[in-house]
């Protein structure tokens, strides 16, 4: 068994002190068991990515996947596009991902022009880009920082590029929202955990994914300068958007 198996048992036992979340080697280790069990729809996203390239990336683009984890999104457009069709760049803060991703890329998909690069995305120098993947990210960064990140971004996008962006979401109405998430942590049980991972998980969380609504990122997306944004798809409470820059 690969060590990318591993299931995630981190919030299995009593935690005296709460650590908040962090992306170490402990969560490297069952990040692709973790993500599919506590991420609804990850897997039908990731599915969409190179259909949706396929439609909107110019022949040879460069795309950007930030927050790459261990390299999901370049690795879904590997399997779904030619090695010409585009060149990718995988930025990610924790360097145990990177390690893990670079190896990844090596082994999977040894010739597509896929590189991996240890940095922060809100400082990070961007090249232009016909396509700009944010799968579950923007939402640690702190609500200060979203504008300005996608700011950057909609300027590196070329004429016609598209962002897409998926994201843990709140729901404006706190009745609906409260439905969200407790269907939330059923999917949640359905999948294996325990009430006190979920409980444990959630605390380790709080102040370090603060979620938005959908109404406040299509308004984020437009402030920045997208004329256009749509969501395409949601499942409880979690979303993927796609913002287009014109032509
Ligand atoms: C996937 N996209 O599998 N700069 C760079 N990376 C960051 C920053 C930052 N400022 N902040 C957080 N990260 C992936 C899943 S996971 C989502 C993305 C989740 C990184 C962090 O190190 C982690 O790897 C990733 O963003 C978020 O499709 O775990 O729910």
């Amino acid at each position: 068994m690969s060590d990318a198996s591993y299931r995630d048992a981190i919030f299995s036992t009593p935690l005296d002190k709460m650590a908040r979340f962090s992306f170490d080697e402990t969560v490297v280790a069952c990040f692709p068991d973790m993500i599919r069990r506590s991420v609804p729809g990850y897997g039908q996203i990731l599915g969409m990515l190179g259909l949706i390239a396929q439609r909107h990336l110019r022949h040879g683009a460069h795309v950007y996947d930030l927050g790459c984890s261990l390299g999901a999104v370049g690795l879904a457009l590997a399997g779904q596009l030619p090695k010409d069709a585009f060149s990718l760049t995988g930025i990610d803060l924790s360097p145990a991902m990177v390690e893990r991703a670079r190896e990844t890329f090596a082994t999977e998909c040894p010739d597509h022009d896929i590189e991996v690069v240890e940095g922060d995305i809100r400082t990070f120098d961007y090249q232009p880009a016909g396509m700009i993947v944010l799968n579950f990210t923007l939402q640690f960064l702190s609500p200060e920082d979203r504008d300005d990140v996608l700011h950057k971004l909609y300027n590196a996008l070329e004429p016609g590029g598209i962002l897409v962006l998926s994201e843990k979401i709140k729901a404006g109405d706190e009745q609906d929202n409260a439905w969200l998430v407790e269907r939330y942590h059923d999917f949640k049980r359905a999948n294996g955990y325990s009430d006190l991972e979920i409980s444990q998980k959630r605390t380790a969380l709080e102040n370090v994914l603060v979620p938005d609504t959908l109404e406040a990122h299509h308004e984020r997306l437009a402030r920045v300068g997208f004329a256009r944004s749509l969501t395409w798809f949601q499942y409880l409470n979690f979303s993927s958007m796609i913002a287009f820059k014109e032509k």
